[in-house]
C-alpha cells in the first residue's frame, strides 16, 4: 500500500515524500514593485521539508495581476527577488516550482496598466468583491474583451515567465489554470462567450490553456512543467454546463503532452481556501478525472492527515496538497508522520502583514526546546 511517506516521481525529479505544499497567497511582497524579500525566503525555507512547494501564484505581467502586493515574474528585482527564496528552500534540502497566474477579469483598474480596464475571455463582471491596490474591497469593473490578436502577446508573457522562473533557480513551473483567473475564464463558458478560435467548443476554449502549457513546455520541457485545474469549482463566480466533457478533454490533451503532473482540486473546499465551509455531496475531482492522465496527480482541497493517508492509499491521487495546514504548520510532514498535533491557523493573517502568522508558526522542535 502506498504511504505519504514513500519516494514519487513527478517528471524526471523524485520527490522524498507526497506531502505537497500547495501554492498559497500571502500578500506579502516587498513594496513597490511586488519584489520577494528576506522574509518570504524565510517562509518557503521553513517549509522545506514538503515533497515539494508549490509557490503562491505569481503574476507574468503588471496586467496579469489582481491582488496587492502579490509577488511578480516579469521584473529583474522579482528575479532577483526570487533566487533568494529557491537558493534558501534548495539550501534546506526542499524543491520548488513557480506558479505562472495572469488573474484576467479577477482584478481592478488600480492594479492595471495605465489603470486600463482588467481583460477577459468576454466582457462579464464578476459578482464578487475585489482588491483595490490599496486594500480596498470594492465591486467588480466590467473587464474588456481580449481581441483575437492579443492573445499572442499574453501567450509571450507566459514564456517570459517561464524563463524568468528558471533564471530565479526554480526546479520547475505550474500553469495557474484553476479558480477563476484567466485560463480558467476561458475554459469554462460561463465567463467564455467568445466566438472566435478561442471561444464555443471545448477544443477552441482549451486552446489558450494548453498553448499557454506549451509555452512553459518550449522553456522548462514536459518533465517540468504542471498543471493547476478546478473543475466544478465556484470561486470567483465560474460555472460551465458540462465540466466533465470539458475537463476530460484537457485530461486528454495534457495527458499527450507527458507534463509531469496534474493538480486538481476538490470542489468539497468552496472558495478556494477562502473560507472553512465544505461541501459534502460535491463530485469529486479524482474519481472523475485521476484515469485520465497517466503522469503523476496531485489532488488538492480540504484535506486533513488522515483522509490524505487514505487517497495515497487507496490510489486516487499520487501526492496530497495541503494549504491552509501549511500556513500554521512548517513542518507538517514531520508532524503527520509522527503523529503530533497541528497548530491552528489563524486566518486573519493569511493576506498582508509581515512575520506575524506568516514565519512564526513554531516547528515541533521549537516548541520542545
Ligand atoms: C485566495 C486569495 C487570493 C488569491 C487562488 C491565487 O485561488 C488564488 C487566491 C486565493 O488560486
Amino acid at each position: 500500500m502506498t504511504d505519504l511517506f514513500d519516494s514519487l516521481t513527478v517528471g524526471n525529479l523524485t520527490l522524498n515524500n507526497r506531502i505537497i505544499m500547495a501554492p498559497l497567497t500571502r500578500m506579502r511582497s516587498q513594496q513597490p514593485g511586488n519584489i520577494p524579500h528576506a522574509l518570504n525566503a524565510r517562509y518557503y525555507a521553513q517549509r522545506a521539508s514538503a515533497g515539494l512547494i508549490i509557490s503562491e501564484a505569481t503574476q507574468i505581467s503588471q496586467q496579469g495581476q489582481g491582488y496587492p502586493a502579490t509577488p511578480g515574474i516579469h521584473s529583474p528585482e522579482q528575479v532577483a527577488g526570487w533566487k533568494l527564496v529557491t537558493d534558501a528552500v534548495h539550501e534546506q534540502g526542499g524543491k520548488i516550482f513557480l506558479q505562472l497566474w495572469h488573474v484576467g477579469r479577477i482584478s481592478h483598474s488600480s492594479h492595471q496598466p495605465e489603470n486600463g480596464m482588467p481583460v477577459a475571455p468576454s466582457a462579464i463582471k464578476p459578482t464578487c468583491k475585489v482588491f483595490t491596490a490599496d486594500w480596498k474591497q470594492v465591486e467588480y469593473e466590467t473587464p474588456r474583451a481580449l481581441e483575437t490578436e492579443e492573445i499572442a502577446a499574453i501567450l509571450q508573457d507566459y514564456k517570459t515567465g517561464a524563463e524568468n522562473a528558471k533564471e530565479a533557480g526554480f526546479d520547475g513551473v505550474e500553469v495557474h489554470g484553476a479558480n477563476g483567473y484567466l485560463l480558467d475564464q476561458f475554459l469554462q463558458d460561463g465567463t467564455n462567450h467568445r466566438d472566435d478560435v478561442y471561444g464555443g467548443s471545448i477544443e477552441n476554449r482549451a486552446r489558450f490553456l494548453l498553448e499557454a502549457v506549451d509555452m512553459a513546455v518550449q522553456v522548462w520541457g514536459k518533465e517540468r512543467v504542471g498543471v493547476r485545474l478546478s473543475p466544478h469549482g465556484t470561486f470567483n463566480d465560474m460555472s460551465d454546463s458540462d465540466p466533465v466533457a470539458l475537463f476530460s478533454y484537457v485530461l486528454e490533451q495534457l495527458n499527450n503532452r507527458a507534463i509531469a503532473y496534474v493538480h486538481m482540486i476538490e470542489p468539497r473546499a468552496t472558495s478556494a481556501g477562502g473560507s472553512d465551509a465544505v461541501t459534502h455531496d460535491a463530485p469529486s475531482t479524482s474519481q472523475l478525472f485521476r484515469r485520465l492522465f497517466d503522469g503523476a496527480f496531485i489532488s488538492a482541497g480540504g484535506y486533513t492527515p488522515e483522509t490524505a493517508k487514505q487517497t495515497v492509499a487507496d490510489g486516487t491521487a499520487d501526492a496530497v496538497a495541503f494549504g491552509r495546514l501549511y500556513i500554521a504548520n512548517p513542518d507538517l510532514p514531520e508532524r503527520i508522520q509522527s503523529g503530533a498535533a497541528l497548530n491552528p491557523y489563524n486566518r486573519a493573517t493569511f493576506y498582508g502583514g509581515a512575520e506575524k502568522g506568516y514565519t512564526d508558526y513554531p516547528t515541533l522542535k521549537q516548541e520542545a526546546a
